[in-house]
């Protein structure tokens, strides 16, 4: 139930469709993803569920978002939310990160931190990481640091050894929620609501 109304999201098997219901009235909803593993969940704790896709087979990890659309009472894709794959949530902010390899078996990755406002995603910082081995160097890998300044060009922050990720739980995955929970607010200045 939102503001009184019943949605019920289903996949039609037939057409290979996921059919959003307002009150047993089928919603046309733009470019609704056909993935059939989705579920209305409060993805970041504002108290309105989301209607939020997996990615087929791989359940952890959001494919796309719709966030509720109180004027059409319906949900709405936010744009460009597939340039941040895997997004996850800090809580109790509209502020997420995402997670992509960008090659060399995954030694090479990225991790954006964004915002999602009026079906808007915002890039508001990043972690890139290029640490394909070349046997010519002897090269100490970095984790590079930017944001992105008013004409949204990237800045540099600051660099950290990649070394930094082997002192933390589960090695990068652990490193980048810590990194974004404890530094957004260097790249924010209107945190959280
Ligand atoms: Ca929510």
């Amino acid at each position: 139930m939102i503001e009184g109304n019943k949605f019920i999201a289903s996949f039609d098997t037939t057409s290979a469709k996921v059919i959003v219901e307002r009150n047993q009235s089928i919603l046309k909803i733009d470019q609704l993803v056909t993935s059939p593993d989705f579920e209305f969940i409060d993805f970041d704790s504002d108290s309105i569920p989301e209607l939020v896709f997996y990615c087929i087979g791989c359940k952890a990890e959001v494919l796309t978002i719709f966030d509720y659309d109180s004027i059409n009472q319906s949900f709405k894709l936010i744009k460009n939310i597939e340039d941040f794959p895997a997004p996850k949530n800090i809580e109790k902010t509209n502020l997420y990160y995402s997670y992509s390899p960008t090659g060399c078996a995954d030694q090479n990755w990225e991790s954006k931190l964004f915002r999602i406002e009026n079906f808007k995603t915002e890039l508001i910082g990043l972690l890139r990481v290029e640490a394909c081995p070349d046997n010519d160097k002897n090269t100490a890998f970095t984790i590079d640091i930017f944001k992105p300044d008013n004409s949204n060009d990237l800045t540099f922050v600051e660099a950290l050894p990649l070394d930094t990720i082997n002192t933390y739980n589960e090695n990068k995955w652990g490193f980048i929620k810590s990194y974004w929970e404890n530094q957004y607010k260097a790249f924010t200045n209107n945190t959280p609501r």
